[in-house]
């Protein structure tokens, strides 16, 4: 096992990894950017230190200032967290060079995965259902028009590099396929270096649902089943739950299956997320995230599986703790990332937090680095905590989480706690009849006109 794991993360997600490190007996190194310095991982951890100035390209980003970290403090693994360099290939690559482990998969795959088609030609050849489209990318127009006449329209137009919603354009005609593959083209190119572009069929009204794997790189793979993360806006997520509302148990471990049967054969190590869109009782892969996610605490909620922990155990190469026969669904739980942004307009609200009431309870967890007196910064996500609540039914998770939404007081900075509010009494949502769209919907058509 390892001896010190540098947290190369802040916020909530550097928390949730100290807490396992320290659970495994394991020292912990905290790095943090200047304005950074009060944060809660850094009290947290056994030490810590300073990699820069606030703008993450400058920090939590210089992989050169996170290995000059692990050098000085005999650190010998990195966990990344979410975002900032989690999925990025050459910081897994360099620490390999200097003998570091990267509490992650190997680069090879984060690097796969990262090329929405590469991902796309490797997820069908391991069995996974992809959505109708292009074989690879498209170069020109007639070739694009072609595909598009065989797979029917409407068409979306997607980047190669991309992910997040960027560089997407649907086509419901063929006029419109040029403009589309001209205009994809051009932001992709902008936004990432890269104009590669494919095509797929265009969903109109599907679900987000996304299956939790776990690998001990070594051949053997199980699934954690699924969170439906169809309720997001602007490609941000708001809220996450599992199971799914829109599964059936035989559906549930059919997809399983395939996938963690995908994942034996890739020879997958640690946490991985396959993100499907589901229409009309159909799975269509889109993209695999080779990261722990946000929404992580949904499945550790129903599994009752630590999933950083068993990472942080597949990177030492002391395989997997659980079997796919110890994955059991123990009730429902439900996911809020409350933000520090208007409820309403979504406007960020930095500053200082006067006042932090978390609720607590049966089947409450709340993961936030958040304390009162706490200045959240203006550089980074608005992230003030993830409200995890659970219950035996979704009824019951839904009436706890009700009563947790109430408890939770946050003064000084505005939070989306009224739009949480709002939601858990709406009958649609109550109903488990959302699909993606829903919620920028809810929004446009005045749903927080009159905010609980
Ligand atoms: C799609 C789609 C419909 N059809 N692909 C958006 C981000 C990227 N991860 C994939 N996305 C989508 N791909 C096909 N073939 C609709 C979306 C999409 C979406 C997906 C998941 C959650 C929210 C979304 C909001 C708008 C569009």
């Amino acid at each position: 096992m390892f001896d010190k794991v540098l947290i190369a993360n802040r916020g909530e997600i550097a928390l949730r990894i100290l807490r396992a490190c320290k659970e495994l007996g394991i020292a912990t190194v905290a790095v943090h950017s200047t304005a950074d310095a009060d944060a809660m991982h850094v009290k947290l951890a056994d030490e810590s230190v300073c990699i820069g100035p606030p703008a993450p390209r400058d920090s939590y980003l210089n992989i050169p200032s996170i290995i000059a970290a692990c050098e000085i403090t005999g650190a010998d693994a990195v966990h990344p967290g979410y975002g900032f360099l989690s999925e990025n290939a050459r910081f897994a690559e360099v620490l390999e060079k200097h003998k570091i482990a990267f509490i992650g998969p190997t680069s090879e795959h984060i690097r796969t995965m990262g090329d929405k088609i590469e991902a796309k030609r490797t997820a069908k050849a391991l069995g996974i259902p992809v959505v109708p489209g292009s074989e690879g990318g498209i170069t020109d127009d007639v070739e694009a028009k072609r595909v598009a006449a065989s797979i029917g329209y409407p068409v979306l137009v997607k980047a190669a590099a991309g992910g997040g919603g960027r560089g997407m354009k649907v086509a419901r005609t063929e006029d419109d396929l040029v403009e589309a593959l001209q205009t994809a083209r051009t932001e992709a190119k902008a936004a990432f270096g890269d104009d590669a572009v494919y095509l797929e069929k265009y969903l109109e009204k599907p679900r987000h649902i996304e299956i939790q794997v776990l690998g001990d790189g070594k051949g053997d793979a199980i699934h954690l089943v699924e969170r439906d993360c169809s309720l997001q806006r602007r490609h941000q997520k708001v809220w996450e739950e599992g199971p799914s509302p829109a599964l059936n148990a035989e559906a549930r471990d059919k997809i399983g299956m395939v996938v963690a049967n995908a994942m034996k054969k890739l020879g997958y190590r640690g946490a991985g997320t396959i993100e499907f869109l589901y229409e009309n009782g159909e799975f269509y892969f889109i993209e695999m995230n080779t990261r722990i996610q946000v929404e992580h605490p949904v499945t550790e909620m129903i599994t009752g599986i630590d999933l950083v922990n068993e990472q942080i155990k597949v990177a030492a190469g002391a395989g997997l703790s659980v079997k796919q026969s110890d994955v059991k669904v123990n009730g429902h739980a439900i996911e809020c990332r409350v933000n520090a942004e208007h409820p309403a307009t979504f406007r960020p609200s930095p500053g200082l937090v006067s006042y932090f009431h978390p609720p607590g309870g049966l089947g409450v967890r709340v993961d936030s680095a958040v304390y009162q007196g706490y200045r959240i910064p203006p550089n980074y996500d608005s992230l003030v905590a993830k409200l995890i609540v659970h219950g035996r039914t979704r009824n019951e998770c839904l009436m706890r989480l009700r009563r947790a939404l109430d408890e939770f007081v946050v003064d000084g900075i505005e939070t989306t706690l009224p739009l949480f509010r709002t939601l858990v009494r709406n009958a649609e949502i109550q109903d488990g009849l959302y699909d993606i769209h829903w919620l920028e919907k809810f929004l446009k058509n005045g749903g927080m006109d009159n905010p609980v």
